[in-house]
Parts: structure tokens; sequence; C-alpha cells
């Protein structure tokens, strides 16, 4: 599936106009694409024709890349690099960045909305995208990042990763068991393997912020300019080495107990991802 395309032609028939550019500037940034590709490692999985998942996979890296552009705003982490570029604001200005943002999370409800897929399976799928990004989900965590003095221990540096990064990594693998027709069960048990992922991407997020360059990372080391709280800070590094790969690990294991369902591929984008260097 080539990505790149998919998002272009996403925002193809938005109206001309500064917040359509500043969505595409950030849209089209680049980026890892992890969520769309782990919506469609989970549908070759189950052995669903990726071209379901199009709409779905483009909202869900609509709405990645809206929180991203938000949370680099003056008012939040306040970074100048994303991406490799200048952050949106920085590139347009705090009103456009907010438009655009504004833009990428409704028009990403739009393009799902218009899945060619049973009603059914589309409506599950949207309110999975919702309770995820919402304020049950991405917001709520990125809420409660905010609150910095809340944050002091390891048990609460668990529940913000599981609300601000789980959620939108439990998104796609839910909404890929959803379009493979997988009952409630089963789709709660990806979303717990989403939880495991965002914390061990998480972890290594924060390992990254103090080992690699904002050069390298193509965005600001915020953390470490901020003093957060963090796994590094909380656990040492060597231990949050090991927690994350501990958890990675359980990630695999657990991808490989789904009935009728062929985990290597998907496996394999794991192994990526627990080497990646930025
Ligand atoms: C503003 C509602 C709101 C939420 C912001 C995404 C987010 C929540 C904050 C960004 C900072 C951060 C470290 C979030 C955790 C999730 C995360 C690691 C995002 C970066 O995702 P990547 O590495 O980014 O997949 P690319 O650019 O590769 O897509």
């Amino acid at each position: 599936m080539n990505i790149e395309t998919m998002l272009e032609e996403a925002l193809r028939p938005v109206t001309d106009s500064r917040v359509k550019d500043a969505m595409t500037y950030s849209l089209m940034a680049g980026g890892k694409r992890i969520r769309p590709n782990l919506l469609f490692e989970v549908l070759k999985g189950y052995g669903v024709s990726e071209a379901k998942g199009i709409p779905f996979a483009a909202a869900l890296e609509m709405i990645h890349t809206y929180s991203l552009i938000h949370d680099d705003l003056p008012a939040m982490d306040n970074d100048d690099l994303r991406r490799g570029r200048p952050t949106n604001h920085k590139q347009f200005d705090e009103a456009t960045a907010i438009l655009a943002g504004d833009g990428l999370l409704t028009e990403a409800f739009h393009v799902a909305s218009s899945a060619d897929v049973p009603f059914e399976e589309t409506v599950k799928a949207i309110r999975i995208l919702s309770s995820m990004a919402g304020p049950d989900g991405m917001v709520y965590g990125q809420c409660l990042d905010m609150n910095e003095s809340a944050n002091d221990t390891y048990e609460d540096m668990v529940k913000v990763h599981k609300y601000k990064t789980g959620c939108l990594l439990s998104a796609p693998l839910m909404i890929g068991a959803v379009l493979s027709g997988q009952n409630e069960e089963i789709i709660e048990a990806w979303h717990q393997v989403g939880d495991m992922l965002g914390l061990a991407f998480q972890i290594q997020d924060d390992i990254l912020d103090i080992t690699a360059t904002a050069e390298q990372l193509g965005k600001s080391n915020s953390d470490s300019r901020n003093e957060k709280v963090t796994a590094v800070t909380l656990l040492g590094e060597e231990n949050a080495r090991r927690t994350m790969a501990d958890l990675y690990e359980q990630c695999r294991k657990a991808m490989k107990q789904f009935g009728g369902f062929e985990s290597a591929s998907l496996i394999e984008m794991i192994d990526q991802i627990e080497s990646r260097m930025k």
C-alpha cells in the first residue's frame, strides 16, 4: 500500500485554502506511518484485503498528525521541529496551526465515514477512532501529561502512556480486527496489545530523547529541555531498556496467540519498530 498516495488522495477533495496548505504541510511531511501500517498488517494477518482499511488508515494518520501539530504549540510543548521541518505554527502561525489540527481531526471522520464497507463495521470502527482519540483516550492522556505534578511515579507514567500513546496504537489493531469480522473479546485483546505496544514505544521514545540528537530524531528533544519525568528518569537508562525489550517481547507473544491470524509480517514490523533510531 502506498501510504503517501493514500494520504494525498484523502486531502484532495478539501477546499483550497491556507488551512488546507497547513494540513497538507504536516500530513505530507513524512513520519513513520506506524498507525496505518499496523492496520494494514492486522488485515493482512487475517487474510483481508488491505484496500478495505484505506479510509480508516488515512483517518488514523490524520488524527495522529493533528495531535502532533497541537502538541507542538506554544501552549503545550512549544517545539520548533517536527518530522525534520519547522513545526506547523512556526511555518504558518499559531491560529492556522490550531485550525490545521481541527481540520485534520474533523476531516478524518469524514474520510472514515466514506468507507465502502458494511455499515455496521464502519460505525464500530468510527466509534473506536473517536473513543481512542478523544477525552477517554489520547486527549485524556495529554491532559494527564500536562498536569506534571501528578506524574511522579512509574504507575503515573504508565497511565499517561496508556492513554496518550497506547490508545492511538490500539485503534489500528482494533479496527483491523473489526474489519476482519472478529468478536468483541478479540477486539478487546487487540486493545490490550496496543496498550503494551504504546508503553514500549513511549519508553523507547524517552530513551531516544536522551541518546539521539534533534537532527537524528527530526523533532526537538523537548523532554530533556523541559526536565520532564520520563521512563529514563524514573527507571534509569539500563532498566528502561530492559523494560522496553520485555514489553516488545510480550507484544510479539500475544500476537502469536490470536486464532486464525498469521502473525509473521506484523511481528516483523514490531522488530523494525524496536530497532528504530527515531
Ligand atoms: C494534543 C490531543 C493532543 C495530543 C497530543 C501525540 C501527542 C498527544 C503528543 C506528542 C508527543 C508524544 C511524545 C506523544 C506520544 C506519542 C508519540 C510517540 C508520538 C510520535 O509518534 P511517531 O514516532 O511520530 O509515530 P511520526 O512523526 O513518525 O509519525
